[in-house]
């Protein structure tokens, strides 16, 4: 198997399955082999039934409920855990991160290990939310000057990477919380000096549903994450 897309859900039913079909058309026309994981929380509106209806008897379509855990880092492991893919691909399932980037993602990682999208290089943006736009860039300048990544979009969470980078790694400490689990990543991924290359994403709007991320709780939480890793209060091992 060539590539893992792994698709977290939560209060997703309006846009799941039209992204699968498009990422599904995508890739069928190139012959691809790839599988489409859905990790679903148990989502009171019914995402994981609509997939699964929809989708039934398809092998390349592999929906996964989680009953009690509940957790958008943590589901991104169990999808990784699950996959058979040499190449893994995580992005949102709302369509703020564009399918159309598969194929250069899926190309780009047989010369760097991780491809990770982001909105700060030359191409990047945002049409969603000016506010979320600058408040993130800003944060990137921190994580910046704090940690000395070298990436510029540190909270992105649309990549690709060949899963053997995870060989060896315990990866609990790395994939739990919510999109700090991101800066976690990239932050060992650069000190283990794997080469990451950044391609330019333009988030577009989300296709029904609402957004899971509260700002404010968030601010928090990805600052005393930065600062834990700054202070030695988290280490990988
Ligand atoms: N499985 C799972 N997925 C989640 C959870 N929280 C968020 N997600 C998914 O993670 C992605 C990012 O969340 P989203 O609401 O789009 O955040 P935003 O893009 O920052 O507004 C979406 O695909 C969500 O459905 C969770 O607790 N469990
Ligand atoms: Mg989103």
């Amino acid at each position: 198997m060539n590539l893992s897309i792994i698709l977290p859900t939560y209060n997703e039913c309006d846009a799941i399955n039209a992204l699968i079909s498009e990422i599904y058309e995508m890739l069928e026309a190139h012959r691809f082999a790839f599988e489409i994981i859905v990790v679903d929380d148990n989502s009171p509106d019914g995402t994981f039934i609509k997939v699964s209806e929809k989708w039934k008897g398809n092998p390349r379509i592999r929906p996964i409920l989680r009953e009690k855990e509940k957790g958008l880092a943590t589901a991104i492991l169990h999808g990784i855990r699950k996959s058979e893919g040499d190449k893994v691909i995580i992005m949102d399932t709302d369509f703020n991160h564009p399918p159309k980037l598969i194929p250069l993602l899926v190309n780009i990682t047989d010369y760097f290990e991780i491809a990770s999208c982001s909105r700060y290089v030359i191409g990047g943006g945002m049409e969603t939310s000016r506010f979320r736009f600058f408040g993130s860039k800003i944060f990137n300048k921190f994580i910046h000057y704090t940690l000395k990544m070298q990436t510029t979009d540190n909270l992105s969470g649309y990549y690709c990477f060949r899963k053997e980078v995870l060989d060896g790694l315990p990866v609990e400490r790395i994939f739990f919380g919510y999109g700090d689990y991101y800066i976690r990543f990239l932050y060992v991924m650069q000190r283990l000096k794997h080469p990451i290359i950044e391609i330019p994403v333009v988030y577009k709007d989300r296709l029904g549903g609402l957004s899971k991320t509260n700002l404010k709780n968030e601010f928090f939480r990805y600052f005393n994450t930065v600062l834990r890793i700054k202070f030695g209060l988290w280490k990988l091992k």
